[in-house]
């Protein structure tokens, strides 16, 4: 199997960051293990710039984090100055960051191991899949730290799992394991150890064989149309579903199938 090779450009200068291609598929690993990838602002500001800045030939990215933890989140240490105002822009950076991850180009999938706590889960919830390693564990911490979410989880977490369990873990210092974090929703696919990278790169390849206006449906209208009402949704889903269907890959892929060189549907 072809290695991954060092990202150039933009990507080589982000020294948090550790960025590498194969094929279609972008590997960006958090490179900050010895703070066990604690969200600096430093951190926030080269995700947004990484993701804003994807070569053109990726098709799909991989997130993962270097050493023993995912991300322990927000890094405490840079928060113990902030005023309100500052707070609020802090948040808004946090949430720029994530929008880039959610809202981007390409789809995102994170490959989560060890912590995957406060703003660590933030950011996983931005990303469009998650794949687990059996030792991940989820928590939100915020409420033992006189915090509140910052990071857009208020919004994202809470769509995966539900207001009721986001309570829980933040009122009460609940932890998921990898498991429980399965059954809730935090992850769609727990793997053993070691075996999460494989599992993410397999699945950003698959994503990335789809046609891009696909991914962009779900990516950028799947997400709206659950925001909206029923009326409201079901309308933009005809708009986006008539978008799709009349680009010519969408023709291509239905010839082909037609013609019987196509993939049939069955269990991977
Ligand atoms: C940190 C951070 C951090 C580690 N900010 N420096 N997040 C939290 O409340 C989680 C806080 N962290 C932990 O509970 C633990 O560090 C872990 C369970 C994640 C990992 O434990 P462990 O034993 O592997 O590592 P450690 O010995 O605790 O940490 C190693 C170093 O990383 C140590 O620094 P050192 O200089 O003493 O070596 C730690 O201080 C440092 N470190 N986590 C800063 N989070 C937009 S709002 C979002 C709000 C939140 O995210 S609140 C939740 C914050």
């Amino acid at each position: 199997m072809p290695s991954f090779t060092p990202a150039g450009g933009v990507l080589a200068q982000l020294d948090l960051l550790r960025a590498s291609h194969r094929g279609a598929v972008t590997h960006v690993r958090l490179h900050r293990p010895a703070k066990r990838n604690a969200l600096s602002d430093a951190l926030i500001q080269q995700l947004h710039t990484c993701f804003v800045n994807l070569p053109e030939t990726t098709r799909a990215v991989v997130l993962s984090g270097e050493g023993e933890h995912f991300c322990a989140g927000l890094d405490l240490s840079e928060l113990v100055e902030a005023d309100t105002a500052a707070g609020v822009l802090h948040s808004r950076m946090w949430h720029a960051a994530f929008d880039a991850i959610q809202f981007g180009r390409v789809p995102v999938v994170a490959v989560l191991h060890g912590a995957v706590v406060g703003g660590g889960l933030e950011l996983a919830s931005s990303c469009h899949i998650r794949v687990a390693e059996a030792s991940t564990y989820f928590g939100l911490p915020e409420g033992q730290r006189g915090l509140f979410l910052g990071g857009g989880g208020s919004v994202r977490i809470t769509r995966l799992i539900g207001v009721a369990r986001v309570t829980d873990l933040m009122m009460t210092g609940r932890v998921y394991d990898a498991a429980e974090g399965l059954a809730a929703g935090l992850s769609q696919y727990v793997v053993p150890a070691g075996e999460g990278l494989a599992r993410g790169i397999e699945l950003a390849e698959r994503a990335a064989s789809n046609a891009p206006v696909s991914n962009f449906a779900v990516m950028h209208a799947l997400p709206r149309i659950a925001d909206q009402s029923m009326t409201e949704g079901l309308l933009t889903e005809s708009l986006m579903a008539a978008v799709a269907e009349g680009t010519p890959e969408a023709k291509q892929r239905l010839r082909a199938f037609l013609d019987k060189r196509a993939a049939k549907v069955g269990k991977r």
